[in-house]
């Protein structure tokens, strides 16, 4: 379909196995994401890409642990640990990812002092990506996402997908979470709330 893309989520090694923000049953959904990818004539990838000493970083900050939060200019900010920090190998894509037919990649979080789950609008809310403005460029109208990780950047960017007036999917068994204080099945209410189709692979 012309008017449709898929777009994969941070599918990077730190949110893989072995990775420093393990997404339980990242590896898995490998091959779910490379069929999905295969089905599409338009594909658009995302990759988390911190500098060094991210604010987002529990290690940035003096007594903070990993998954913690702590108050940002911007309100609440969840502190994770170090991970895909610009040029390693734990920002790189998956190495079973097949990027080859990805026409766009956007890189995302590279703000020192914001972070930015959704794809289109970093965490303050106000800074844009311009993500938006390439899709409406390109004339897409639905855009289908799956990747990691489904509880925060995958929902983040669908939500921020369908305020910015798109059609909008997400194939959840190509999805993983990290599920933090049950941060799954909320986001499954709020994208359900905000008319996300809900699916599983084809
Ligand atoms: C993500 C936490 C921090 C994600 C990125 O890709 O879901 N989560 N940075
Ligand atoms: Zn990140």
């Amino acid at each position: 379909m012309p008017n449709e893309a898929l777009i994969v989520v941070d599918m990077q090694n730190d949110f893989c196995e072995g990775g420093t923000l393990a997404v339980p049953g990242a590896n898995a959904i490998v091959p779910l994401v490379n069929r999905l990818i295969g089905r599409y004539d338009n594909v658009i990838l995302t990759q988390d890409w911190h500098p060094a000493g991210h604010a987002s970083f529990a290690s940035s900050w003096k007594d903070a642990e990993p998954y913690g939060t702590v108050q940002f200019p911007y309100g609440p900010q969840t502190l994770w640990p170090d991970h895909c920090v610009q040029g390693t190998v734990g920002a790189a894509f998956h190495p079973g990812l097949d990027t080859t037919k990805a026409q766009m990649i956007v890189r995302k979080g590279f703000h020192t002092g914001i972070d930015s789950y959704s794809a289109f609008r970093e965490n303050d809310r106000m800074t844009r990506t311009g993500l938006d403005g390439y899709l409406k460029a390109r004339g897409f109208t639905r855009l289908v996402f799956c990747g990691l990780a489904f509880d925060y950047c995958v929902s983040w960017s669908a939500i921020d997908a369908r305020q910015a007036g798109f059609n909008v999917g997400v194939v959840l068994d190509a999805t993983a979470s990290i599920d933090v204080d049950g941060s799954r099945k909320r986001k499954l209410t709020e994208l359900r709330q905000a008319g996300i189709n809900l699916s599983e692979t084809p």
